[in-house]
């Protein structure tokens, strides 16, 4: 399943879900793998860092135009159909997609050659604190499309003066090497507009149409209503082709330190979640997710953090019926200058942040963007580009605030540039201190450093432990410190007024890569801060969080 709901009712989908067959480079012998999976399912491949194809006959059934999605790759892909090759492109963490014209009837040929290998080929997956797995990883579909198809949509809401209206951009693209006449019906709770335009061979079309509604239930936290947005492509008064999107109305502003939902402050309770689960790796069922969101709800949670990549839109799609508040992030963790200076940086950053947008524009629970987790923001050349990521990310989305984790406690030079200031901070952990003291050396720095007026966000704290390690002197390591080291942290934050929210570190245990020396701190190769553990086992701190997110700012 590509989504938690259906996206089309008259263009044609098939799913890629099921077994392809499989060759690993460097291994003898042809391999069946699940897709969607990740490759260290198969015990040969525990922990192979390497380069593998995926191969799958499939079905035509009707001659016409193809539009292949790919929702995941881990982390370079090289599609080819019939040999021939379709699209590239890097990045587990984003979806991406190529039109195939004029296909025959019949039975064709898709492989797509996978590469999880670290070098300079790849600036955003390196070794780190989180595992890069290999696979197709996320869901991939097969669509059959019209000469003129619907691209895209965006739907953006607007609030004035207690009446919803929004601005719905719908793109079209053309295809075919001739001019087609087409009209382009959009309907949205009870508003119905239709625009008819000529696409030029080969051409995209934006379409752009003012919706005003009388009557419609705002999308929040505590009540998160949702509508279909339905657009419908027609030639000669024909339907011919069909996009949904599922919208909420609601607005994201700032009123000084506050973050205003639908003009209402919201304190943000959450959890920063990998994908990552024990036996299965980055590619998360359905059931599994709907399981995470059940523990992070039952712990009191209200908001969540995509550290450190765009998650999987089934995952984002439940955020969005649970009303949970989401910031998501690019892909980026604990780059240093040397990092970002990778030749491919800039490009791969700007690829995915393109990407996030683009695909993630109209999921009404994501109200902050974030970029560059722990980056060099210390160093001039860091700050420009930070600079030229918020001002991409503004130019494709001027809706929703920005934000940045900072680990660079007092030197950061960056703070002015985004709408939102925040910092992660292990009190108790890697720094014996007091959460008080340090608290309020962080937030007079952070005022004086470019983020005086602004929300302030405590995007990580935390400890670790070992699942089912107790210990009565409460060492580090064991349930209870961590527990005392949560609780600490939350009753220090969550009482203070300059705070507008705070993050977990984290949901759950992840696996962590040997490469970059990750072993030598991180007990079992994993990152050992989870509430629960890799398979979802609540350790002593998951009750205290529940306790404290249950209690406080309710
Ligand atoms: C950082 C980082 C996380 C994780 C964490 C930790 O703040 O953003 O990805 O590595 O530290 O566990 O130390």
């Amino acid at each position: 399943m590509i989504r938690l709901f259906e996206q089309h009712h008259i263009r044609q989908v098939q799913e890629l879900d099921g077994m392809w067959e499989f060759r690993m480079e460097g291994f003898e012998g042809e391999y069946q793998l699940p897709v969607p999976g990740c490759w260290e399912q198969h015990p040969d491949f525990l922990a192979h860092r390497g380069r593998g194809e995926y191969r799958k006959k499939i079905y035509v059934k009707n001659a016409g135009n193809l539009r292949l999605e790919f929702k995941g790759v881990s982390h370079t892909a090289d599609v080819s159909f019939d040999g021939k090759a379709i699209v590239s492109h890097y990045n587990a963490f984003t979806p991406f997609s190529a039109v195939i014209a004029d296909v025959e009837k019949g039975e064709h040929e898709l492989r797509i050659a996978v590469d999880n290998t670290f070098g300079e080929h790849s600036a955003l997956h390196i070794p780190n604190d989180y595992y890069t797995y290999g696979g197709i990883t996320r869901p991939a579909a097969v669509e059959y499309i019209p000469d003129t198809y619907i691209k895209n949509i965006r739907f953006t809401p607007q609030l004035t003066c207690g009446r919803w209206s929004a601005e719905t951009e719908v793109f079209v693209c053309n295809v075919s090497e001739r001019e087609m006449e087409i009209s382009l019906e959009v309907k949205l709770a009870g508003c119905c507009m239709e625009k008819t335009v000529t696409v030029g061979a080969g051409c995209e079309e934006r379409l752009v149409f003012a919706m005003e509604f009388d009557e419609v239930q705002a999308w929040s936290n505590a009540q998160p209503a949702l509508y279909f947005l339905q657009a419908v492509l027609s030639v000669n008064g024909e339907p011919t082709d069909d996009l949904i999107e599922r919208v909420g109305f609601r607005t994201v502003t700032l009123d000084g330190s506050k973050i205003m939902v639908n003009g209402e402050a919201v304190y943000l309770k959450g959890f920063n979640r990998h994908e990552d689960y024990a036996s299965v790796g980055c590619a998360i069922p359905l059931q599994l997710m709907a399981q995470d969101m059940e523990l992070m709800q039952e712990a009191g949670a209200n908001a969540l953090r995509t550290c450190h990549y765009p998650n999987d839109e089934r995952f984002l799609d439940l955020c969005d019926e649970r009303g949970i508040l989401v910031w998501e992030e690019n892909h980026a963790r604990g780059l240093g200058l040397e990092s970002m200076q990778n030749p491919n940086f800039d490009r791969q950053c700007e690829d995915c942040i393109r990407e996030m947008i683009e695909n993630h524009y109209n999921h009404p629970s994501i109200i902050i963007w974030g970029i560059l987790n722990e980056c060099a923001s210390e160093t001039e050349e860091g700050r420009e580009k930070y600079a030229r990521q918020y001002a991409q990310i503004k130019s494709m989305d001027a809706s929703r605030p920005t934000t940045s984790a900072t680990c660079r406690h007092f030197t950061d030079i960056s703070l002015d540039l985004p709408d939102i200031v925040s910092f992660n901070m292990y009190s108790g952990w890697y720094q014996d201190c007091s959460v008080e003291e340090r608290n309020r050396q962080e937030t007079d720095w952070i005022k004086a450093a470019g983020g005086a007026g602004k929300p302030i966000i405590v995007s990580e704290l935390g400890a670790g432990a070992i699942y089912g390690y107790r210990d009565r002197s409460r060492c580090k390591w064991s349930e209870e410190r961590q527990a005392d080291i949560i609780r600490e942290n939350l009753e220090v934050y969550m009482n203070d007024d300059d705070i507008t929210g705070v993050f977990i570190w984290q949901f759950a245990d992840c696996r962590v890569t040997e490469e970059g020396q990750w072993f030598a701190s991180r007990a079992r190769c994993h990152n050992n801060k989870g509430v629960v553990d890799e398979y979802r086992r609540p350790k002593i701190a998951f009750d205290t969080v529940k306790e404290i997110f249950t209690t406080t700012r309710v």
